[in-house]
């Protein structure tokens, strides 16, 4: 097994699934103004600090995926974020795309962008101590969208992403999000869940990207936000059905994103994915079900930092598959 191998299959082992800790610095700044925080860049690290210094976080978590300006902050003893948490058991992540900007040529829909000088910016999150890095493509489903013009740009630009990680060594997680927002059934997002990671494969496969070496971050087949729910057996069924229908075997896992869907419904679903079988490790890399009800009960009080944690070890509990 290589270490680009090992690195992969770390991740997404032992029923342990991914911290997303990388919103971006408008996102970040967003999320704690709404939970009532002055949004500077020592909020947002102490905010990181809180969530990765949490007790025995590394039972549930193998890896935390942060944005680069993280990457570059200290916790409180002065040691970098790598640094700490790789004492703690925890690989470092970094997101490498520059966000998404609009896509010419497809009016309303949008590609990732951070191809430019990216193989430096590797280099240099990896000499940082980064073993594993994130892109996150966006596609929102609305009338006749999202085009094939928007699925291949966005999949071209995660297959050449993730080969440029793993020409550096660095485990590529690989994210092609179709957004929940919208009152489409579940149907149509198996569809398009299906025309995406279709798309993807190929991509990856021209790329010459090794899925063993890689960790798929893909949405779950649900219905629209704004449609009737679907019992969680239906989720897990279409979004097993179509993973399983586009993915290689090889793959070295999967770990589900959770897309604004509450924590309680996050969870249900992954455990009802996970009681059918796959070819490759399930697990999930969730942001917001995991951080948002931390964010809320620290809401930047210094004397509520243990309620924070308290709480984003209730949702990595929630999440972690016990070895039957
Ligand atoms: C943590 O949020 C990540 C970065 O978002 P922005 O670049 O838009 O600020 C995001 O990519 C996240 O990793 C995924 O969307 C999964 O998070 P959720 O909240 O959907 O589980």
């Amino acid at each position: 097994m290589t270490t680009l191998h090992a690195t992969a299959a770390g991740l997404v082992g032992d029923g342990k699934g991914i911290l997303a800790a990388d919103e971006s610095i408008g996102t970040m700044s967003r999320r704690l103004e709404d939970a009532g925080v002055a949004p500077t860049e020592e909020h947002r690290r102490a905010y990181r600090e809180l969530l990765v210094t949490t007790a025995d976080l590394a039972r549930g978590i193998s890896g935390v995926i942060l944005c680069e300006e993280t990457l570059h902050q200290q916790v409180a003893d002065g040691r970098g974020f790598p640094t700490a948490l790789a004492a703690l058991g925890l690989a470092t992540g970094v997101k490498v795309d520059t966000g998404t900007a609009p896509l010419a040529g497809a009016p309303g829909e949008t590609v990732t962008e951070g191809l430019d000088g990216l193989a430096d910016r590797v280099a240099s999150c990896a000499a940082r101590g980064a073993v594993f890095a994130k892109w996150r493509a966006v596609l929102a489903i609305g009338h006749g969208t999202p085009g094939a013009w928007a699925i291949e740009a966005n999949t071209h630009a995660l297959a050449r992403y993730a080969r440029v990680c793993q020409d550096a060594g660095v485990v590529p997680v690989v994210e092609p999000e179709v957004l929940t927002a919208g009152s489409h059934p579940l149907e149509v997002c198996a569809a398009i869940t299906r025309r995406v990671l279709s798309a993807l494969r190929r991509a990856l496969d021209e790329a010459g990207v090794d899925p063993a070496g890689m960790v798929l971050k893909p949405n779950m087949v649900t219905p629209g936000a704004g449609a009737a729910p679907v019992d969680p057996d239906g989720v897990a069924r279409a979004t097993v059905e179509v993973l399983t229908a586009t993915m290689p075997d090889d793959l070295a896992g999967v770990a589900f994103l959770s897309g604004g869907q509450s924590s309680e419904d996050a969870a249900a679903h992954l455990t009802a994915i996970r009681a059918l079988p796959t070819p490759w490790p399930v697990t999930f890399s969730f942001g917001r079900a995991l951080v948002s009800p931390a964010l809320a009960a620290w809401a930047g009080d210094p004397g509520a930092v243990g309620a924070g944690q308290a709480a984003l070890t209730r949702e990595v509990g929630r999440n972690v598959a016990v070895a039957a």
